[in-house]
């Protein structure tokens, strides 16, 4: 434990360096949590993370919060011609053995009413609640407003376009835009 709060200390001095962030509750692992930046005055955020379960367990991800918004809901998005499409998921049920991907344009976290605007670099605190591991904290890395993949990952940014063939930021944009005007409140 004491190692662990350590090296949480050391991710937040040494963000870009020291950024490694997997959180293990009772064979469920949360891991590489981040965040989008967000334009001055947006109040929807959106976070992505991976869950993954050991062979032996089977959970169900109920709930998730972040002191840096009002609430936060997971969601699907599917594209439908043409249009980008969310649904608000009540849970995410986890298989023994899987690893569960939330990343932009799939399945993500919205969060809503946020405090502040997000800036690229900063760690955003999330909770993730879970039907039997409880719960699990971790720190998203924000990255860029338009950011397809996590911050720091240096494999895949060397190829953006491959990483997420057809993907432009005009595509971001119309996400943004609908989660704005799709979650008045
Ligand atoms: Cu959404």
């Amino acid at each position: 434990m004491r190692l662990k709060i350590a090296l949480l200390g050391l991710a937040v001095l040494l963000p870009v360096v020291a950024y490694a962030n997997d959180v293990t509750s009772k064979g469920v692992t949360v891991a590489h949590a981040w965040a989008r930046a967000t334009p001055g005055g947006a109040t929807v955020g959106a976070a992505f993370l991976e869950i993954k379960t050991d062979k032996n367990t089977s959970d169900r991800l109920i709930g998730i919060s972040s002191p840096v918004a009002a609430r936060a809901e997971v969601h699907s998005s599917s594209m439908e011609g043409g249009i980008m499409k969310m649904r608000h998921l009540t849970g995410i049920n986890l298989k023994p053995g899987e690893t569960h991907v939330l990343k932009p344009m799939g399945e993500h976290i919205m969060l809503f009413n946020l405090k502040h605007p997000l800036k690229q670099g900063d760690l955003v605190d999330l909770t993730l609640n879970f039907e039997k591991a409880g719960s699990i904290d971790v720190k998203a890395k924000v990255g860029s407003i338009a950011a397809m993949i996590p911050p720091g990952d240096n494999h895949h940014a060397d190829h953006p376009g491959d990483a997420m063939p057809g993907m432009s930021p005009d595509h971001m944009h119309m996400d943004g835009d609908m989660h704005s005007g799709g979650h008045n409140e």
